[in-house]
């Protein structure tokens, strides 16, 4: 072993390791000329002397760089590059989300992020019947490629990396987005950028699904196909365990789904008759990060060394190194932020970032201290990023790769979680795969038992959460002022206003449907049509569909033709939040009052839970509906993706006491106050609505005087407020009187 020290090959004891021989020949092949190896020794912000790597010294120790990767896919790491500093973002009109976008850039942003209106996600057209309170609210609205190239005018193609969050209508949408760049001079060859593309846990959690699961699943094989002959550095997939994360699921269960997904991908594409080394190596990944701060770090350590094996094990031809190694985008836990005392998300963010770098991520968003409220502002996404640049540029801690590497502890929970992980895995190869198991259900419940469960811990304290469940804001009496009206401590908050969005988008499209060949743009259809059910390649079709101007929602009903529309069942977990909360007082008490709701009205109190338009994000709904069925409660939980008047009709034919909306798409101002007016033409004027999710304060008082008697901010405790229900019916609306 050779020894570099600082002072340009000296050897230097005392400091630190010595670097091995090994560690500084893969770095300069890292570096490509472009930079001398000793540029790697650094110090630290104090001027104390800092080796790039730290090592062990001992005899074929795995350093970063070497496989199976647990310190890192690349062996400088940090010291070289850091990680890509990537805001997801994206709302209201193409137009305002490019401004955001070259602000950004403006301001240390190094990679962009694509954030869709949930319109898009699902194959709409902005000026489809069922999306009118959808359009522009939780992301950018997308409908032709016109869209697609204000969104990126004036931003290089072919040197910004672009990450597009998108599963459902990912064929139109990248489609678009290659189209866009030809136009603008940028061939597909050099644009370099991710595809979310990741389907099977939309199935399992985010539910932005369009098609039946077994043409999704060829959908991503075409796309994959298609890049590794026209896309080269293109990344096809992000696999992503972070969804799950947000729905509930612990570091175990993200870790194991995950990779399993990840395999699952490979499996398909190889019978698709790809080649491994031809895709694997564009494969990427991505996880959530939340508070629990060893195991975070230790689930990306893990979740590198796992995958470098499973791809070995399950895929013998494999060569080329960049097969095995898991490159990973992550973003901080939105779950674990709250609407009560804001700022506090601030540090929590910081905490998970630096979770996420030490962990060796490559590319990373810190979410906005407003998260749990709204869509960020130009404030909070500023100090959101900034996160990023003060521990890029102020700490010193991008000057070391796997700075924990050695630790016993960190080497102990890796090795933990690799076991935990790889146990989940042999359960789902036992079932048949993850296809398989997500057809059937069980990784589903598993979360949602998670979820529920975590839930109980949280609202009866175990888990503590500052601001929540301990040190409550209190007013100057002393008295708590965390109270539903007064939860947040005021921040300004983003307003998209979606009925001028979509006005525009609506005069948009009018335009772009006038102006095009329609003869064209039939032929391009149908060409779809039959790539769907034959063997083209439906990618290159999708982009020719593009090219002459077939909207979004004209492509995907094209598909629809062939493969239909998936509808998912709705069930739910009984009994687990009841288990795991600890305070059997408060629940026993919650139950008396149902009970004697009951023998008062001669039923239970019954509760329709729903979410309407295009918002598919349930783990609110579930953990409410599995909740107050274990307190007692009757409770019917409505489809996914229901317009107002459709829910108003199943809440007059359940003849529910309570509707209760979980809104977490930003659609709440005009869809809530519809659904409330059709329930009360149809005759239902003594039902009472409940409001939960991510609603900003300055929405409440309009709310309340459109009908809405309760709103509840994310982290509600459950028992506590079935408790303010139940008392609202009997005192206030005299239900059981
Ligand atoms: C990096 N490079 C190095 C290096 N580090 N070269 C030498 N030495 C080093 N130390 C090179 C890489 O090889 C690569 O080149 C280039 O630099 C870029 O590095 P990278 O590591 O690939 O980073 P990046 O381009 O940022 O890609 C990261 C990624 C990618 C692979 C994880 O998939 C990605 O950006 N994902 C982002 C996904 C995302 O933003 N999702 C948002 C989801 S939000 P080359 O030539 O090899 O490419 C969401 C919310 C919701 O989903 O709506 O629900
Ligand atoms: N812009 C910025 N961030 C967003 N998020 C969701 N939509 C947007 C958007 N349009 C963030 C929030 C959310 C996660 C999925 O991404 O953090 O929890």
């Amino acid at each position: 072993m050779g020894r570099v020290g600082r002072f340009g090959g000296l050897s230097r004891r005392g400091i630190g390791t010595i670097v091995p021989k090994r560690w500084r020949d893969a770095a300069n092949r890292e570096l490509k000329g472009r930079r001398d190896v000793k540029e790697l020794w650094k110090t630290s912000p104090a001027g104390v002397p800092m080796d790039p790597v730290y090592s062990g010294e001992r005899e074929g120790e795995e350093l970063p760089g070497e496989f199976p990767y647990t310190r890192g896919v690349y062996s400088t790491m940090y010291t070289n590059r850091p990680w890509t500093i990537r805001q997801y973002a994206g709302f209201a009109t193409a137009r305002e989300s490019n401004k955001f976008y070259k602000e950004g850039l403006a301001g240390g942003v190094r990679g962009l992020s694509v954030a869709f209106d949930l319109a898009t996600h699902r194959g709409y057209d902005s000026d489809h019947e069922r999306v009118t309170d959808d359009v522009g609210a939780a992301g950018v609205a997308i409908d032709t490629v016109e869209d697609m190239k204000e969104l990126f005018d004036g931003i290089p193609l072919d040197s910004v990396s672009v990450s597009m969050t998108m599963n459902g209508a990912v064929l139109p949408v990248l489609a678009f987005f290659i189209a866009s760049a030809k136009e603008a001079g940028v061939s597909p060859s050099s644009l370099s950028g991710t595809i979310q593309n990741d389907i099977l846990k939309e199935f399992m959690v985010r539910n932005t699904y369009i098609y039946p699961p077994e043409p999704s699943l060829r959908i991503i094989s075409d796309i994959m196909g298609y890049c590794s002959k026209h896309m080269p550095k293109f990344n096809t997939i992000s696999v992503s365990g972070y969804h799950m994360q947000e729905a509930g699921a612990d570091a175990v269960t993200e870790l194991g789904f995950t990779l399993a997904d990840g395999l699952e991908y490979l499996h398909c594409a190889k019978k698709a008759g790809l080649e491994i080394d031809s895709i694997a190596p564009r494969c990427s990944f991505f996880f959530g990060i939340g508070m629990d701060f060893y195991a975070e770090v230790a689930k990306l350590r893990a979740a590198r060394r796992l995958w470098a094996r499973l791809v070995k094990e399950n895929f013998p031809e494999a060569k080329k190194t960049q097969t095995f190694q898991l490159r990973t985008h992550c973003q901080t836990s939105g779950y674990s932020l709250t609407s009560e005392d804001p700022y506090n998300n601030v540090v929590r963010t910081t905490v998970e970032a630096l979770a996420a770098v030490f962990g060796g991520t490559q590319s990373l968003h810190t979410n906005a201290l407003d998260e749990a409220i709204a869509l960020p502002t130009n404030f909070s996404a500023r100090i959101a990023r900034n996160t990023q640049l003060i521990l890029q540029q102020e700490t010193g801690i991008p000057n070391v790769a796997d700075p924990w590497g050695g630790s016993y502890m960190m080497e102990a929970l890796t090795d933990e979680l690799e076991s935990r992980a790889q146990v989940l895995i042999r359960e789902v190869n036992e079932f048949g795969g993850m296809s398989k198991s997500i057809y059937e259900g069980w990784p589903k419940r598993r979360i949602e038992e998670f979820s529920a469960r975590r839930q109980a811990r949280i609202d009866s304290g175990e888990e503590v959460i500052i601001g929540v469940n301990k040190h409550r804001v209190q007013d100057e009496d002393g008295k708590d002022n965390s109270g539903e009206d007064k939860l947040r401590s005021r921040v300004p908050v983003r307003i998209v206003d979606t009925r001028s969005v979509r006005s525009e988008q609506v005069q948009k499209l009018k335009s772009v449907r006038n102006s095009r060949n329609s003869d064209q743009v039939g032929s391009a259809l149908e060409r779809i049509r039959l790539a769907a059910s034959g063997g083209d390649n439906l990618l290159e079709a999708c982009v020719h569909a593009g090219e002459v101007r077939c909207t979004l929602g004209e492509i995907s009903s094209a598909m629809e033709d062939v493969w239909g529309r998936h509808r998912a069942s709705t069930g739910l977990v009984g009994g687990v939040y009841g288990q795991e909360y600890s305070h059997g007082d408060e629940v026993s008490k919650v139950l008396e009052l149902t009970r004697s709701f009951e023998t008062k009205t001669g039923r239970r109190p019954r509760l329709l839970v729903v979410k309407l338009g295009q918002d598919g994000h349930d783990r609110g709904a579930k953990i409410i509906a599995s909740g107050f069925s274990d307190l007692g409660f009757d409770v019917d939980l409505g489809p996914l993706f229901q317009t107002p008047a459709e829910a108003a009709r199943q809440a007059l034919e359940s003849d529910v006491h309570v509707v209760g909306i979980s809104s977490l798409a930003a659609a709440h101002r005009t869809s809530v106050p519809e659904l409330i007016s059709e329930v009360r033409r149809g005759g239902g004027e003594d039902m009472t609505f409940i409001l939960g999710g991510v609603v900003p304060e300055d929405d409440f008082a309009q709310l309340q005087k459109q009908g809405v008697d309760m709103i509840f901010g994310p982290g509600t405790n459950v028992v506590n407020a079935a408790e303010k229900v139940l008392r609202h019916l009997v005192e206030v609306k005299q239900v059981a009187r």
